[in-house]
């Protein structure tokens, strides 16, 4: 089982060699006329436009912002100001909400689904400023002043992994959203490494809670003792081996967004096409996805975004994770590294107590990366959890998060409503808020 598993990783390294898919836009006039549709009108169209042609696209305002961290990474984020349809007179001040996608992801996640589906959008008609962040070393912030992501025989821009996202990415991200919009603080929804990088940073960068009104984590990634995703307890298994062999072949990035998957997707994962359930396992395999809740006829829209490139190290990292029950910075891979790096022979435990912002969990029974149980040790360790949400789904899995059928009517009118009433009146509003009674740990915390 696990040889068969290191031969599908390893077969997905190989497109590694393929080159990147280059954004098309020369025809965004002609796509711009009569778009009008829930989900996607044509998702091979979708499937080859970047998100700022897919969003403008679609007829929403699209703003690109790009800012540089204090070590040199560029990183494209994308915002949307207002609503097209509703909350649409631009230049008003909105409140704020700040997106973070998950691994091997990019801020397409937040769009692909399309008006009407999308996170993004529906937050950008509900009233509310929408920024999306995009992580080193995805297609959108695959560049730095000085190191090279494509250089042969150096790894040295992809040294990285969820924890600088986390401590650096995220604080140059917010700050940066902050001062464009005018705004003191703003509202952050994560899903899955976008909710491990924000603990990261809510404990390493402590200050940063401040500047946060309330988190919504979904599919809440911190502890994975309980392995049930293959792909990472393949990865776990290799652990140890898998960085020093990478970097001794000479690649640092994992699974970048290349033309085999864009081609992949129309080719094979089309409706009416044979091979459309080979696609749909190895999304499955990847992260978990429900028959009931999987639009296929979207399948060759996601493949064109994701997987969207990461390091080798951020899967690393959740290896070790796995591996060792705890939620800790990475492991140098020897004592006297880590030693030296920390001042300690194992890597320290990241410090949850210190994550002050109020954070809600959303988080479901059949989630093979956010397992129940974590979930819990996450939510009792947490500085200030206010309560969680079981997606009202047995079947609702990991991907879903992003990529439901239902998502709004499942999960995110109700996390727009406990948005809208803290940012208004504080804890004190979310009593009133409607299906708060399904939250649980809620007596214990307001
Ligand atoms: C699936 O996606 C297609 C294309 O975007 C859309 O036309 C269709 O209505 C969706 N199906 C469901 C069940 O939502
Ligand atoms: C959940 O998935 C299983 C297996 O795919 C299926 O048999 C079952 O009917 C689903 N349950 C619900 C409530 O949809
Ligand atoms: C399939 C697999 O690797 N499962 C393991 C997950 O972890 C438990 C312990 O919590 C092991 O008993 C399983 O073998």
């Amino acid at each position: 089982m696990l040889r068969e598993g290191l031969l599908v990783v390893i077969a997905t390294c190989v497109a590694l060699t393929a080159a990147r898919s280059p954004p098309q836009s020369e025809n965004i006039e002609e796509l711009l006329k009569n778009v009008d549709a829930r989900y996607s009108d044509n998702v091979f169209e979708d499937a080859n436009l970047d998100v700022p042609d897919l969003i403008r696209k679609y007829r929403y305002p699209v703003e690109v912002h790009e800012v540089t961290t204090e070590d040199g990474y560029i990183l494209q984020m994308h915002r949307i100001p207002h609503g097209r349809d509703a909350n649409n007179e631009p230049n008003v001040r909105r409140p704020v909400v700040f997106l973070m996608h998950g691994l091997l992801s990019s801020s397409a996640d937040l769009v692909i689904m399309g008006p009407g589906s999308a996170l993004a959008y529906i937050l950008a008609e509900e009233g509310f400023d929408v920024w999306m962040g995009n992580a080193r070393g995805n297609y959108y912030s695959r560049r730095h002043v000085r190191l090279n992501p494509d250089a042969i025989l150096s790894t040295a821009f992809w040294k990285f992994s969820w924890e600088e996202i986390g401590n650096i990415d995220l604080p140059t991200m917010i700050d940066h959203a902050l001062k464009v919009s005018g705004q003191e603080r703003l509202h952050y929804i994560g899903h899955s490494q976008g909710t491990t990088s924000f603990f990261v940073l809510g404990s390493m960068r402590p200050e940063y809670n401040a500047k946060i009104i309330s988190m919504h984590a979904m599919a809440p990634v911190a502890y994975m003792a309980n392995n049930r995703s293959l792909l990472l307890r393949i990865l776990s298994y290799y652990a140890s081996d898998i960085e020093s062999i990478a970097s001794l072949i000479g690649f640092g990035e994992f699974m970048p967004n290349s033309v085999v998957f864009t081609w992949a997707g129309q080719a094979l994962c089309r409706d009416e096409v044979v091979f459309q359930p080979l696609c749909s396992n190895i999304m499955f395999l990847m992260g978990g996805w429900n028959e009931d809740q999987h639009n296929t006829t979207m399948m060759p829209a996601i493949f064109g975004h994701t997987p969207a490139g990461a390091s080798v190290r951020q899967l690393v990292h959740y290896a070790q994770g796995i591996n060792d029950r705890g939620f800790r910075r990475f492991d140098q891979g020897s004592r006297l590294s880590n030693y030296r790096a920390y001042g300690s022979f194992k890597p320290p435990s990241f410090d949850l107590s210190k994550v002050t912002t109020p954070v809600f969990l959303h988080f479901s029974d059949n989630d093979p990366l956010a397992h129940v149980n974590d979930v819990d040790r996450l939510f009792r360790e947490l500085g200030r959890p206010i309560g969680k949400f079981r997606v009202p789904m047995t079947n609702f899995s990991h991907l879903d998060f992003v990529y439901a059928i239902n998502g709004k009517e499942l999960l995110y009118n109700r996390m727009i409503n406990l948005i809208k009433a803290m940012d208004v009146n504080g804890l004190a509003g979310i009593a009133e808020v409607e299906g708060i009674e399904d939250m649980e740990g809620f007596e214990d915390n307001v």
